[in-house]
């Protein structure tokens, strides 16, 4: 008896470091091993070194050119390389790759959240791919006057190992151009509920990928790939540009914590579609803001539901930095898509470079009564009864 109950114990003990263990092992929101590229490598950083041996760079495995650069160091056209955030970061070379293999959850969405910086003025663009799913983002674009930017793309684990592979697509004729990426970040996305009186699911963009607290420049999201998996759980991004994720710890937001900024005019459409009633009257609402980055005004947005297309102009009141507005629409089938971009393409007063736009959140869509073809009909029979009284009469 004795016997069994200690080992019992035993196996009980056992289960629980097994599932002590198990559970480090997945991966945890923030970044990833070395993210950052700050760890120092065994044979040091090739910075402080005198030795021109290949630096390994720990927690990643690498193809190609990878050098680990230092915030001041020059290339050879005298440029200063950019390093986002901390002391180090890695440059691709053409074709180079590095990559790491992540613990995830089968089934689940991930959204990576990493920055990256171009180092010449050709195309260049980086390529990020979880096997099977691969985006090449475009880093043509500065969309700050710092040169660089965090962006994020999303992936849904089809195993329970997924690997990271950034990649610098480029063939470039100067060995000194390729990307520069910093700051390599994972977090696993969570759906919310779709409230009872909304269709809009995400209204008020609160789920989203990574963002660094001590980071000012929001997160970019490039285009989706598919409608499955979006960074933004619920939304679409379907232009060729991005659109900003931004906080309220730096910008001016609406409502919670997170908004969305439309930084890239007509290019820059985030969407979604909604459940809807085919007949049903419905309006859609939205809060339109200023995110209080010093964007020249005018800011508008042109807001889509159905076949309904409005645009609105953002008016400065002092007391607030949004305001509400409403598009009503009729449904014409069992999803209607509503979208947003901006009007205009703005750029900050203080650089005259970096882009900026209205703020848009806090998006609901509802039922705003009966629709025309239904008050017609009870008209109708109000009146049927009229007439049918004065005969009785
Ligand atoms: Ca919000």
């Amino acid at each position: 008896m004795a016997e069994s109950w200690s080992r019992s114990k035993w196996v009980f003990v056992f289960v629980l470091v097994f599932a002590h263990f198990s559970s480090l092992s997945l991966a945890e929101d923030g970044l990833v091993a070395n993210g950052d590229f700050e760890t120092r490598p065994s044979n040091g950083f090739p910075s402080d070194s005198i030795s021109d041996g290949p630096t390994e760079i720990p927690s990643w495995r690498t193809n190609g050119t990878v050098e680990l650069v230092s915030a001041g160091e020059k290339v050879s056209g005298g440029m200063l390389l950019i390093v986002p955030r901390g002391t180090h970061a890695v440059r691709l070379g053409n074709d180079a790759e590095i990559s790491q293999e992540v613990t995830v959850e089968k089934g689940s969405t991930y959204a990576i959240t990493f920055s990256a910086a171009r180092t010449c003025a050709q195309l260049e663009s980086l390529n990020v791919s979880v096997p099977p799913a691969s985006q090449t983002v475009d880093l043509q674009t500065l969309y700050n006057v710092q040169g660089w930017d965090p962006y994020s793309i999303s992936f849904e684990a089809e195993e329970d190992k997924a690997r990271l592979v950034f990649r610098n697509p480029g063939m470039e004729d100067d060995p000194e151009c390729g990307p520069i990426i910093d700051d390599i970040a994972i977090k696993k996305l969570v759906t919310p509920d779709k409230p009872k009186d909304n269709a809009v699911v995400n209204s008020g963009f609160e789920f989203g990928p990574w963002m660094f607290q001590n980071v000012s420049l929001g997160v970019l999201l490039p285009t989706n790939l598919d409608e499955e998996t979006s960074p933004l759980p619920g939304w679409m991004v379907e232009s060729n540009r991005a659109v900003r994720y931004i906080d309220s710890n730096h910008y001016a937001v609406p409502e919670g914590k997170r908004a969305v900024e439309l930084v890239s005019g007509k290019e820059g459409i985030i969407s979604q579609m909604v459940e809807t009633t085919p007949n049903k009257l419905y309006s859609l609402t939205f809060s339109l803001g200023h995110a209080r980055d010093k964007c020249k005004e005018p800011l508008a947005v042109m807001a889509f539901a159905g076949d309904q297309a409005q645009n609105f102009h953002y008016t400065p009141d002092s007391n607030s930095t949004f305001q509400v507005a409403s598009v009503n629409f009729t449904a014409k089938a069992e999803r209607t898509r509503i979208a947003f971009y901006s009007v205009y393409y703005n750029t900050r007063t203080d650089d005259m470079s970096s882009l900026c736009g209205p703020v848009v959140d806090d998006v609901r869509v509802w039922f705003s009564g009966s629709s025309r073809t239904e008050v017609r009909i009870l008209l109708g029979l109000g009146l049927a009864l009229w007439v049918y009284l004065l005969f009785l009469v």
